[in-house]
């Protein structure tokens, strides 16, 4: 690396390094704040993989998989603020697609970064292998334009700008970005800044800042009935103490929907619960739907966050963005999200009490799994789980009966992740190998079905040869329960083969020291809930295919109707798995 210092007629000197192309994207990647890249070899990265292995700038994480490598990517910067994942031209950029673009859809910043055939052969117009070889250059390329914010082929000359662009984009926009890196071009030398990159907003416009913090001030300090409703984006950009200390200081209710479960810490004395339209509890409805100053923070409304559109804000809610502010009339724009709210913060008074009526929550204690020779049922097995949580887990659910977690209360510092929007059963096993990479002191638990499990199983392998130590809730219940509520009830296609998941563990890490425990009971399951975690716990719970947890089954019954409309095959007898009467 040679520095050389560059001369400019106003200002001091501006350093600059050569460095190779390769090198710099990895440094960039490291500066901002990522120390782990996942994915997968092949040949059109491998030289990049070197380059990673010879400077040691970021820790390789190999998957099984591409996609699970893009599950643990986006599970990593979740917990980390930004991820890396490195897959290989079409093949591996293509496996990944789908973890990708649930990135996107639940604003997940992740640097996709794909080795891809070698500039030379663009220009001379080789076929390769790992594409169509029909002459084409751009299919994947164009694809992941429909699934990241920005894209860019990288050449020598474009390096130093993309490279910083696409970092800068992810992070900003709280967005996947996807890079190709020719094979040829990583070892080649080039001109980089010496300067490390700095990762900010733009700061605001001073005075769309100032009038748009007036105005959201005035309209909360006359507000009788002012209440705060927060999204994921609250989470991703940072917000959330911010938000806590807007409802400290104004005593008024703050609630979340699904998608940002324990954003807000659920002991947090102003949080008032998970809003969904008409699935609300009524206090909740009121507080939302009748304030007369709402603060929405990235509220998207969908079918899972709205109660199946039955969501309504009072006309004068004001929405807050990572980037803009309506306000009745007015748009503001220019203005970020943090700068609005420690601006408003500082202009509203202290607030008189406004307690948030939160639903008390449930006092299971550990061993609260009823009577213990019973076959488990959901019922049980949830509260034993509520009785099982401590302060500062990370909780990990997945699609299907596992959704019970959300009615979990938890305690303080608790993270939880879900892909509520995008929704791709599976993702859950490999984001929990991006979660433990990311936080490894925290507990993690995986709240998982057999039917989704079974999709990216073989992650489970890579948490055991990093000697990770999650537990694992698997639930065993023949098949896909969930989907039973929707259609199906006794349906062939809804069951599934039986494996013996307990025994995984041992298959996929011969001589492991991980606990694995069959519960058929809710003694067992209270036994298997008392193991240490000083080593992997793998909990399988086998369970009836009928019993699903309430919320779950009208979820799906009123999903039917929304999916299949009035002449739907819901309505003929016994198709769908339906309350007990
Ligand atoms: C990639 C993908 N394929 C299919 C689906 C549809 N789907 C949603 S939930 C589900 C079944 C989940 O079954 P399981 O994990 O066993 O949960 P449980 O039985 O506890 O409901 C399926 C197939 C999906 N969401 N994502
Ligand atoms: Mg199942």
């Amino acid at each position: 690396m040679t520095v050389t210092a560059e001369r400019s007629t106003v200002g001091p000197a501006r350093e600059s390094v050569t460095m190779t192309v390769g090198e710099f994207l990895l440094r960039r990647i490291r500066e901002a704040g990522v120390g782990h890249a996942f994915g997968v070899p092949g040949d059109f990265n491998l030289e990049l993989l070197q380059q990673l292995e010879d400077t040691g700038t970021l820790e390789w994480i190999g998957a099984c998989n591409e996609l699970n490598a893009s599950y643990a990517a986006d599970g990593y910067a979740r917990l980390n603020g930004l991820a890396a994942l490195i897959v290989t031209n079409a093949v591996g950029a293509l496996s990944a697609i789908n973890g990708v673009a649930g990135s996107y859809s639940e604003h997940v910043p992740v640097i996709c970064v794909c080795g891809s055939i070698p500039l030379r052969s663009m220009e001379r117009g080789l076929e390769m292998h790992h594409t169509m070889a029909d002459g084409t250059r751009d299919r994947f390329l164009s694809a992941y334009g429909q699934v990241t914010a920005a894209q860019a082929r990288l050449t020598p000359y474009n390096a130093v700008t993309e490279i910083d662009r696409l970092i800068l984009t992810a992070w900003r926009d709280k967005l996947p970005v996807y890079l190709e890196l020719p094979s040829d071009i990583a070892y080649l030398d080039i001109e980089v800044p010496a300067a490390p990159l700095v990762l900010a907003q733009p700061p605001s416009d001073s005075e769309r800042l100032r009038s748009c913090t007036a105005a959201i001030a005035g309209r909360l300090s006359e507000a009788r009935s002012p209440a705060i409703l927060v999204d994921l984006d609250a989470d991703r950009f940072g917000a959330a103490g911010d938000i806590m200390g807007l409802a400290e200081k104004m005593q008024l209710p703050v609630a979340v929907v699904a998608t940002a479960k324990a954003v807000i810490d659920e002991t947090f004395p102003q949080y008032a619960g998970i809003y969904n339209g008409k699935a609300s509890p009524p206090h909740l409805r009121e507080a939302i739907e009748t304030s007369d100053c709402l603060l929405s923070i990235g509220y998207r409304p969908i079918d899972l966050t709205s109660g199946d559109f039955t969501a309504c804000l009072p006309a004068g809610t004001i929405h807050v963005r990572g980037h803009s502010v309506d306000v009745g009339e007015d748009n503001y724009q220019a203005v970020t999200l943090q700068e609005v709210l420690r601006g408003v913060i500082e202009a509203v008074p202290q607030g008189t009490n406004r307690p948030a009526r939160q639903s008390a929550p449930p006092t299971a204690a550990m061993g609260d799994c009823g009577d213990g020779s019973a076959k488990l049922t959901q019922a049980a097995y949830w509260r034993a789980i509520q009785g099982y949580l401590r302060a500062g887990d990370v909780l990990i659910a997945e699609d299907g009966t596992s959704y019970a977690a959300y009615g979990l209360h938890l305690p303080r510092n608790c993270t939880f992740v879900s892909q509520a929007i995008w929704g791709s059963i599976g993702y859950t096993v490999g984001s929990l190998l991006g979660t433990l990479t990311a936080a490894p002191n925290r507990r993690h638990l995986l709240f998982v079905g057999d039917g989704s499990f079974q999709l990216t199983a073989q992650e489970l392998s890579t948490m055991l040869r990093h000697d990770y130590k999650p537990v694992i809730f698997l639930i065993n219940n023949g098949g896909y329960t969930i989907e039973r509520c929707w259609l199906g009830k006794t349906a062939h296609y809804n069951d599934i083969a039986t494996w013996a998941y307990a025994d995984l563990p041992e298959v996929f890490r011969p001589g492991t020291t991980a606990r694995s425990f069959v519960v058929r009971t809710a003694a067992d399951l209270h036994n298997a809930l008392s193991a240490p975690n000083d080593t992997l716990i793998f909990i399988e719970s086998i369970m009836d295919p009928y019993d699903a947890p309430a919320g779950v089954i009208s979820g799906g019954n009123s999903g039917a109707d929304l999916d299949y409309g009035p002449r739907g095959p819901q309505h003929r007898d016994n198709m769908l798995l339906r309350p007990a009467p």
